[in-house]
C-alpha cells in the first residue's frame, strides 16, 4: 500500500521525560526532516543536530532516517530523538505539520506496518499488548506474538487446511469416480491432525487471553474473618474500614496491586452470614455474585473459632460450584491469637496468616506467583484476544462439522465448503481477509504514535 500522505507524532509518552522520540512515516518524511535538519540524512545513521523552524532553532537532538521499505512502517521514516518537555515536543510535531506532515491517528504507524505486510495483524496487535503488559509473564508472551509465534502456528494450520483442500477440490472436478480408500484415509488422517492442532492452539489462545487481563482473586468468608484486614496488608494502605463489628463491609471493594511482577485485581465482600439486615442481604448476595467471575477465590477463617477446616465450612461460603478454570485457596487467618495446632480437613489449597502482624503473607505470594506462572509455560504461551478466540471456536466448529460426514462423491462438495469456511476463520486471525471497518476498531485501540 503506498499512502499519499506522512503522518507524524511523538512515539513516547507523553509527559517529562528525558528524552522523546518524534516519528515521522510516508513519502515526505525523509524530505521534511531534512529541511528542519538543514542537512542531508543518511539512511540508518545518528546525526547529531538541531530541528529549525525556518530560522528559529526549537530543539537539538538525533535524527535518523530509514528509507522504504526497510523501515517499522514499510514507508520512509525519519525519527528525531529530542528533549522530552511536552510543550518542545509539540513545537517540535508543529514544526513538521507545517512542512506538511499531518498528526497521526491512534496506531496509524502500525496499521501502515500491517497494510505493507511488515506484520500480520496478531503482530501488531501484540505491539499493543506488550505496551499494556502488567506482569512480566504477560509482556514475555505479548513477545512471543509479536515475534509471530501465535500468526505462524496459525498459518501452519492455514496450509494444512488449504493441501486437504487441493486433495478434496481435485476429487469434485471428477464427480462421476469414486474416491479411493487410500485417499480416503489420507484426507480423514490430515483433518484428525489438523482439528488436534486447532483444538490445543484454541485452549493456548484461551490462556493467552487471561494474560491480557490481571487474575481477579475474590475474598470471601464469614464476618471479621479478616478479609479486608487481608486486602489493606495485600495493598499496604487502609483502603477498607476494619472494626471488630461483624458486618462491617457491604459494597464490593476492588484494588489492584502489583506484586513480584503480578498484577492482581483483589476484591473484598462482605461477610456470609444468615441476617435479616436488608443491606447486608444486598451486600451478601454482591459477594457471592462477586466471586463466581474469579479466577482464585480465597475462603479465609478466622483461627480463633475456626481451628479445623471442612469441605462443608467452605461449601457454606461458596455458593456455587467451582468452574474447571477456578481455584480454591483457604486461609487460616489470626494465627497470632491461636496457640493449638491448626488443621485442614478441606481437599483445598491451604495457608495460614496473620493479616494483621503480616505473618504468612509472603507464603501467601509465594502461592500466587507459582499459581498463576505454573498455569502458563513460558516458551508456548503468547497473547491472544477475545476476537481471535471468537475465530477460532468458529473454525473449529467448521472443522468438526465436516469431520462428522462421511467422505462420498455426494458429501464431498459439503465438505470443501466446510474447510474452505474453517479455513477463510484462521485467516480473519492474521488479518489476511478482514474488512476495513475491523482494522478500524483493531488499530483504533492502540495508543497515538504507535
Ligand atoms: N489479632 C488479629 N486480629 C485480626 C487479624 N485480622 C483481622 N483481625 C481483626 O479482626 C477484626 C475483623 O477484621 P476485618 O478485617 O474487618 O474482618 P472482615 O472479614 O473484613 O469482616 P466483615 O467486613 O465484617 O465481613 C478486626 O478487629 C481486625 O483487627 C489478625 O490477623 N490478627
Ligand atoms: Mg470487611
Amino acid at each position: 500500500m503506498i499512502s499519499s500522505d506522512t503522518i507524524v507524532a511523538s512515539a513516547t509518552a507523553s509527559g517529562q521525560g528525558a528524552v522523546s522520540v518524534i516519528r515521522l512515516s510516508g513519502p515526505s518524511a525523509i524530505q521534511i526532516g531534512e529541511t528542519l535538519a538543514q542537512r542531508t540524512l543518511h539512511p540508518r545513521t545518528a546525526h547529531y543536530g538541531a530541528l529549525h523552524n525556518n530560522s528559529e532553532q526549537i530543539d537539538s537532538g538525533l535524527w535518523l532516517c530509514f528509507p522504504k521499505p526497510k523501515s517499522f512502517t514499510g514507508e520512509d521514516v525519519v525519527e528525531f530523538q529530542g528533549h522530552g518537555g511536552p510543550v518542545v515536543i509539540q513545537r517540535c510535531i508543529q514544526a513538521m505539520v507545517d512542512q506538511g506532515a499531518r498528526p497521526a491517528k491512534p496506531g496509524e504507524f502500525s496499521e501502515r506496518a500491517f497494510l505493507n505486510d511488515k506484520i500480520d495483524l496478531t503482530q501488531a496487535e501484540a505491539i499493543a499488548d506488550l505496551i499494556a503488559a502488567s506482569s512480566d509473564q504477560a509482556a514475555r508472551a505479548a513477545n512471543h506474538s509479536m515475534n509471530g509465534v501465535f500468526g505462524n502456528r496459525i498459518n501452519a494450520l492455514v496450509d494444512s487446511l488449504t493441501h486437504i483442500r487441493t486433495h478434496i477440490e481435485a476429487h469434485i472436478d471428477f464427480p462421476d469416480e469414486e474416491i479411493s480408500p487410500t485417499a480416503l484415509t489420507r484426507i480423514q488422517s490430515e483433518l484428525d491432525t489438523v482439528h488436534t492442532s486447532l483444538s490445543d492452539l484454541l485452549s493456548r489462545a484461551e490462556d493467552g487471553v487471561k494474560l491480557n487481563q490481571s487474575p481477579r482473586i475474590g475474598l470471601i468468608g464469614a464476618p471479621n474473618a479478616g478479609k479486608s484486614s487481608l486486602l489493606n496488608a495485600l495493598s499496604q494502605q487502609p483502603l477498607a474500614i476494619v472494626t471488630d463489628i461483624p458486618g462491617t463491609t457491604r459494597d464490593l471493594i476492588r484494588h489492584t496491586i502489583v506484586v513480584r511482577g503480578l498484577e492482581l485485581s483483589i476484591t473484598d465482600t462482605a461477610g456470609i452470614r444468615d441476617t435479616t439486615d436488608r443491606i447486608e442481604q444486598e451486600g451478601i448476595k454482591r459477594a457471592q455474585d462477586a466471586v463466581k467471575h474469579c479466577d482464585i477465590i480465597v475462603c479465609l477463617f478466622d483461627a480463633t473459632s475456626h481451628p479445623s477446616i471442612h469441605d462443608q465450612d467452605i461449601e457454606r461460603l461458596v455458593s456455587h460450584a467451582l468452574t474447571p478454570t477456578q481455584t480454591l485457596l483457604t486461609i487460616h487467618n489470626k494465627i497470632d491469637l491461636d496457640t493449638d495446632p491448626l488443621e485442614n480437613h478441606s481437599s483445598y489449597n491451604y495457608v495460614q496468616i496473620s493479616a494483621v502482624k503480616g505473618d504468612g503473607i509472603d507464603q501467601l505470594l509465594d502461592w500466587f506467583e507459582e499459581h498463576l506462572r505454573s498455569n502458563h509455560q513460558a516458551e508456548t504461551i503468547f497473547t491472544a484476544r477475545a476476537r481471535h478466540l471468537k475465530h477460532l471456536r468458529e473454525s473449529l466448529n467448521y472443522l468438526e462439522t465436516a469431520r462428522t460426514l462421511e467422505l462420498t462423491s455426494m458429501t464431498i462438495d459439503l465438505v470443501a465448503e466446510d474447510l474452505r469456511l474453517a479455513q477463510h476463520c484462521l485467516s480473519e486471525i492474521t488479518g489476511r481477509f478482514s474488512s476495513d471497518d475491523l482494522l478500524g476498531e483493531i488499530f483504533s485501540s492502540f495508543c497515538i504514535g504507535k
